[in-house]
């Protein structure tokens, strides 16, 4: 089934003018003939459209920050936005040492009434110094809800009075909720930080061994990170920081001694992957350890990046070794995917990331999108220098990063690096247009209502969403699968993970649950009519 702009036209017809024509820039239908293709993105959602979208603390603190297991993350605000963010996302995390896990506590200031009249620094105060005494964690952070904003509380003082008095790493993000127009403003804000306050402060000058690498955007969620460390271990890299799945501060604070720097979600991650080349010069390679062949092209990348001839060697050895391994397994899953359509629509990176698994499985992405991603996830970065910043965007500090006068070296020779970018995309990502079908449809921050609509016309047999979006395909009789919290599976990174989410779709196209329920169209009548009155023509 193709979708042409009269059909696009259908759909946006139901929306009054103005919201038709902002509608319309946020979706395109890919042609590869027409070149590059401009989207609008990261953008204001129109009020009252069903977005998926988060807001800017979710981001901070739940996204990029939140996975820091040996920090207290405290919410500054009334309880409803602890709670909510609380353990929500499936970001694992195990420690050595099991008093410095903070990840099952929700810690959060409670504002009442009084403290939003009066101000909430004192109280604020007050619990971190609490906090202190319980837990005695490496290092904390606050994090601001929409009114701690609102009525000017100044957090980034009752921090540094806290840092002097305690003498650890105490630091605030004023990331309130309405701050940008997503979550993607607080992956920002949370990056801002982490370079000033935490990479660096370690005392390591030189990197603990061979092939010292960080893995950055990899949340490890339902154990992602987990499967795709064990690959790298096992080629013998040595990974001194994750940003941030079952990361911690302790190993953070070194991450300045790496030779490399793995990109695997650009969206969340990219603004401190660009600042630590600048300080410290070091490179950052995109990977995408989502998907066989992606998981394979991203160690063989890797490999090419450091130029050792038995690195190669044992990538090839770990890629032979893994693919006997799981190749059998697949091989009945495969035969219940094939000739699949699916929809994949997730937040800011796995848009792109899972539409190469699914191909490896047989089926086929007719639509996709990001909730709330940038013009250079879509259309690659050499779009960035014309992307305008506008209100929403200034509103986010940038830091002016110069390189560290003590550490700064380059990692390899601007010769090798200038090669090597024609290579494997070393500091670039090319976007998720490029990638997709001549005739797939690619919508940014798409609604509830285009979402039944493009499923009408499209009838995937599955639909890749989140928790908000997930119901209307299933009420409509087809599967969904959460790609943000994997559905309380996973993990589905790397070779072993690409077996779980073949097992789990497969599942979803077998089981008989949707014997019982049938999608509108299938008892629709095929002709519509109206009846007219009789008036005009009956005597009586
Ligand atoms: Fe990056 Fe993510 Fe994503 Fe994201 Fe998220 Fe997430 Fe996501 Mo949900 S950091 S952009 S803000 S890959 S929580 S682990 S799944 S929307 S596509």
């Amino acid at each position: 089934m193709a979708v042409n702009e009269k059909d696009l036209d259908k759909i946006l017809n139901r929306y009054p003018a103005k919201v038709k024509r902002s509608r319309k820039k946020h979706i395109l239908i890919r042609d590869s003939s027409m070149g590059q293709q401009e989207i609008e993105a990261n953008t204001r959602t129109i009020p009252g459209i069903m977005t998926n979208r988060g807001c800017a603390f979710a981001g901070c603190k739940g996204v990029v920050l939140g996975p820091l297991k040996d920090v207290v993350h405290i919410v500054h605000g009334p309880i409803g936005c602890a709670y909510y963010s609380w353990l929500t996302r499936r970001n694992k995390a195990i420690s050595e040492d099991p008093e410095k896990n903070f990840l099952t506590y929700c810690v959060s200031t409670d504002l009442q009434e009084s403290d939003i009249v009066f101000g909430g620094e004192k109280k604020l105060a007050r619990m971190i110094d609490e906090v202190v005494e319980f837990f005695k964690p490496n290092a904390i952070t606050v994090s601001a809800t929409c009114p701690v904003g609102l009525i000017g509380d100044d957090m980034q003082t009752v921090a540094r009075i806290a840092r002097e008095k305690h003498g650890i790493s105490i630091t605030a993000y004023n990331c309130e909720g309405y701050k940008g127009v997503s979550q993607s403003a607080g992956h920002h804000i949370a990056n801002n930080g982490l370079l000033e306050w935490m990479v660096g402060q370690g005392d390591m000058e030189e990197p603990p061994g061979k092939y010292t690498i960080n893995i950055l955007g990899e949340y490890n969620i339902g154990g992602d990170g987990w499967e795709v460390e064990r690959v790298l271990k096992e080629i013998g890299y040595n990974v001194q920081a994750v940003l941030t799945g079952n990361g911690s501060y302790e190993n953070l604070i070194n991450a300045h001694v790496a030779e490399l720097n793995l990109v695997q979600c650009h969206r969340s991650i990219n603004y401190i992957a660009d600042m630590l080349e600048k300080k410290y010069g070091t490179p950052w390679l995109k990977v995408n350890f989502i998907g066989i062949r992606a998981t394979c092209e991203s160690l063989r990348n890797m490999a090419l990046y450091f130029g050792d001839e038995e690195l190669m060697r044992k990538t090839e050895e770990v890629i032979a070794r893994e693919l006997a391994q799981i190749e059998p397994q697949l091989e009945p899953y495969r035969k219940i995917c094939a000739g699949k359509t699916t929809f994949c629509f997730v937040g800011g990176s796995r848009g792109h990331h899972y539409q190469g698994l699914y191909e490896e499985l047989g089926i086929d992405t007719m639509l996709a999108g990001y909730e709330f991603a940038h013009r250079d996830d879509y259309e690659g970065r050499d779009v960035l220098p014309c992307i305008k910043p506008d209100a929403d965007s200034k509103n986010i500090p940038e830091l002016h990063v110069v390189p560290d006068e003590r550490r700064y070296r380059l990692k390899i020779t601007a010769e090798k690096m200038a090669e090597l970018k024609d290579r494997i995309p070393l500091g670039n990502y090319k976007g998720m247009n490029v990638t997709m079908k001549d005739g797939s449809v690619i919508v940014d921050d798409l609604n509830h209502y285009e979402t039944e609509e493009f499923i009408e016309i499209f009838k995937p047999d599955i639909f890749s969403s989140g928790i908000k979006d997930k119901y209307i395909p299933q009420k409509m009789g087809i599967p969904s699968k959460q790609l943000h919290n994997y559905d309380y599976s996973g993990p589905y990174a790397g070779f072993k993970g690409a077996v779980n989410f073949a097992r789990d779709i497969s599942m979803s196209f077998t089981t008989p649950t949707w014997n019982f329920i049938d999608p509108p169209w299938k008892n629709r009548p095929m002709l519509e009519g109206t009846i007219q009155s009789c008036a005009d023509n009956c005597s009586e």
